[in-house]
């Protein structure tokens, strides 16, 4: 079982409000359908669409005032429809895509998932359906709500469900020595070591937020499905044909992560 997780940079034009992008949603779904049928889950990000509106509401950081709860909603509603966008790609490319809500089965604890029925997953795979599940405004024990990261879901997912492999498909080749979009000499991390990453996080603190939060956060949560041995690639999912390379085991420009 292997698990595609799209970035919200992938899925969506990360700088218009509300955008999907909906010529590299539907290439991707057609390099899945290509890569042939398969046990897969596939989970996706927020960007535009996500992101804004937990922002605003501040949903992230958990209760504090009774006009957050409009917001909560509001948060998990456009993740519905960008995430009707992305399933309805799949089915068009013949895929038995599923839509399966994180929050109607994640409860977290300070933000970490505490209380799922992964079985739901799993039971969706067994009857070959591709569960498609997302980046999602959940409920939250001690903070009464909260976000959950795609990437944390994708993560705790694969070694809930025993997968092989998470593909991590971002809009970079994968890991760099320093943010590739703002330094030239950035250069493609192919390797990159649990403890190696560790030391990086000091370097990301000298980043923009934005960017390195985006990337250290991913292989923080990455990191977790790796120390179990489980396969975890990061690739350029904007570039066409990368994915399917992937999928189908071929070798692409990335980041391997290893214990
Ligand atoms: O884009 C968060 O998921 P991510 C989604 O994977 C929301 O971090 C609801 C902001």
């Amino acid at each position: 079982m292997e698990i595609l997780k799209l970035g919200g940079s992938v899925v969506t034009k990360k700088d218009l409000p509300k955008t999907p992008n909906t010529e590299a949603i539907k290439r991707l779904a057609s390099e899945v359908a290509l890569a042939g049928p398969r046990r897969l889950v596939i989970v996706h990000g927020g960007g535009s669409y996500g992101h804004p509106l937990a922002k605003e509401y501040d949903i992230a950081a958990g209760y504090s005032s009774p006009r957050q709860l409009a917001g909560f909603s509001m948060t998990h509603q456009t993740m519905v429809e960008l995430n009707g966008i992305v399933v309805e790609a799949l089915l068009d490319a013949g895929i038995p895509a599923v839509s399966i809500a994180p929050s109607s089965f994640i409860v977290t604890e300070d933000r970490r998932i505490v209380d799922a029925d992964f079985s739901i997953v799993s039971r969706a795979l067994d009857s070959n359906m591709v569960p498609v599940l997302y980046g999602d405004a959940v409920l939250d024990s001690a903070r009464k709500f909260t976000i959950l990261s795609g990437d944390q879901l994708a993560a705790r997912l694969a070694t809930e469900l025993g997968a092989t492999r998470v593909i991590f498909g971002v809009d970079v080749d994968g890991v760099f020595t320093a943010n590739p979009k703002l330094v030239k000499e950035a250069k493609l991390i192919e390797e990159l070591s649990l403890s190696k990453m560790r030391g990086m996080v000091r370097i990301g603190e000298a980043l923009s937020t934005d960017v390195t939060g985006g990337m250290l956060g991913k292989i923080n949560e990455a990191g977790a499905a790796a120390e179990v041995g489980i396969e975890v690639q990061l690739v350029n999912a904007l570039k066409p044909g990368v994915v399917n390379a992937a999928l189908r085991g071929d070798k692409v420009p990335c980041t391997w992560l290893r214990r």
